[in-house]
């Protein structure tokens, strides 16, 4: 596999990007590789500038659930763009996919558009603290919620890939109103409650963590954040950037069966274009400007091409549900294909999954936490990521993020996939 275009390409981008990238895993660092950088990608495959072809497991960290370039977003895409790249002003498209997410996803009566998950997440925390009149926030370590300075305490995904889970330039002030508790461990939410639950303006989880690698959610973990916070009039946000409309049609708190008072959602909801949202009950909601008291703008929201991407997308999700069947499927079958391999070899491998988001963490014990998650061989993880590149496996570089699968990925795709981890547990 050659791969000096790209080699040529990091050290082109590192004299006028910090660190050669635009966000920091994808410089491959922790993995010690070079960046590939990606010339195009159709269906489930992705190709290098060398012209090298990945089948590809990333899908723009999730969105891709129809795997790339489908027609119906490309087309109506297109459409959009004769009419116009961004207006700044209401355009019927935006109506049309917050009535699409409110009448999907049962806990979401009214829902504002933003560009980025982490504008989400961040929003939502003001819209809770505006609500509730209260600043504490929790959340759990591991879980990754975007950049936002309350948030990036603790975190997961780039965070724990390069050893700082929490960044420098977040003042000590504003990290005094996050308390972070570890994931899975209803005692200790039930005990923070307990001491403190009137202070508490909000509860921020993944309903499966997928930045600490794909860690699901134990019985009963998620309902007790529900009747706690509802117990102490403190807002329920799920971050469902990666879960939403992934999970199920109405995300992780449609599959479990459990709602909150605020969802965040991202790129999926875009079709893989710049969008977040969030979005919730009716009188928080009412909360945010110009309705209510609590602020938040952007030119850029709503825009009329990533409207039209997400609208496209969740009009084939909604008229082809029997997806998500199919790739709980192709899930079941990697992940079991997977543990026997790895078994097979005498490697210690666990495989978490969750419909279509798994992770394969070279460990012994069981991974519930960030603590376990991070016991795992990271030594060993590079050296599996860096073998099934070279056999055409397009995985995320980090141990702390997830595999996601698309209705694209073919049964050639999985044999193809399963045959390479065969071969890499035999040498590992
Ligand atoms: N933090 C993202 C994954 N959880 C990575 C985003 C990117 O590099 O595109």
């Amino acid at each position: 596999m050659k791969t000096d275009k790209s080699k040529a390409a990091f050290a082109e981008a590192k004299k006028y990007i910090p660190g050669g990238v635009n966000s920091p895993v994808r410089a491959f660092a922790n993995v010690g590789a070079n960046p590939l950088f990606i010339d195009r990608a159709k269906g489930s495959k992705i190709y290098d500038i060398d012209g090298n072809e990945y089948i590809d497991y990333v899908g723009s960290w999730g969105p891709m659930l129809l795997g790339h370039g489908n027609e119906r977003v490309r087309a109506a895409v297109k459409a959009a763009a004769d009419k116009g790249m961004s207006f700044g002003a209401p355009c019927l498209a935006e109506t049309e996919l917050a009535k699409r997410i409110c009448t999907t996803v049962p806990c979401v009566d009214e829902v504002r558009m933003v560009n980025s998950g982490t504008e989400a997440t961040m929003s939502a925390l003001r819209l809770a603290r505006g609500y509730t009149g209260r600043n504490i926030i929790v959340k759990f370590e591991g879980c990754y919620h975007g950049h936002s300075d309350s948030l990036l305490i603790k975190a997961g995904s780039g965070a724990a890939t390069f050893g700082a889970a929490s960044s420098a330039g977040v003042p000590e002030d504003f990290a005094k109103y996050t308390l972070v508790l570890p994931y899975n461990d209803t005692k200790a939410a039930e005990a923070s409650f307990e001491k403190m639950g009137g202070e508490i303006a909000a509860v921020i989880v993944e309903p499966v963590a997928g930045n600490m690698g794909v860690v699901p959610p134990k019985e009963g973990f998620l309902v007790k954040l529900r009747s706690l916070t509802e117990e102490y009039g403190s807002v329920f946000i799920m971050d469902e950037v990666m879960t939403g409309f992934r999970l199920s049609l109405s995300g992780a708190s449609g599959r479990f069966g459990v709602d909150a008072d605020i969802i965040t959602f991202g790129k999926i909801i875009g079709g893989g274009m710049p969008v977040g949202a969030y979005g919730g009950r009716r009188d928080i909601m009412e909360f945010v400007s110009p309705s209510g008291p609590v602020y938040q703008a952007g030119t850029l929201s709503g825009n009329p091409l990533a409207m039209a991407a997400g609208n496209a997308q969740l009009e084939y999700l909604r008229t082809h549900a029997y997806i998500y069947e199919e790739i709980e499927k192709k899930g079941e079958y990697l992940e079991r294909e997977f543990t026997a391999a790895a078994k097979r070899n005498g490697v210690a491998a666990r495989v978490n999954r969750v419909g279509s988001m798994m992770s394969v963490f070279f460990a012994d014990a069981e991974v519930t936490d960030f603590k376990t998650a991070s016991q795992s061989d990271t030594e060993r993880f590079k050296k599996y990521f860096n073998e099934m590149l070279k056999r055409g496996i397009y995985l995320a570089p980090s141990q702390f993020e997830s595999v996601f699968l698309s209705g694209a990925h073919s049964d050639d795709d999985l044999e193809k996939t399963v045959k390479a981890f065969g071969e890499v547990m035999e040498i590992l």
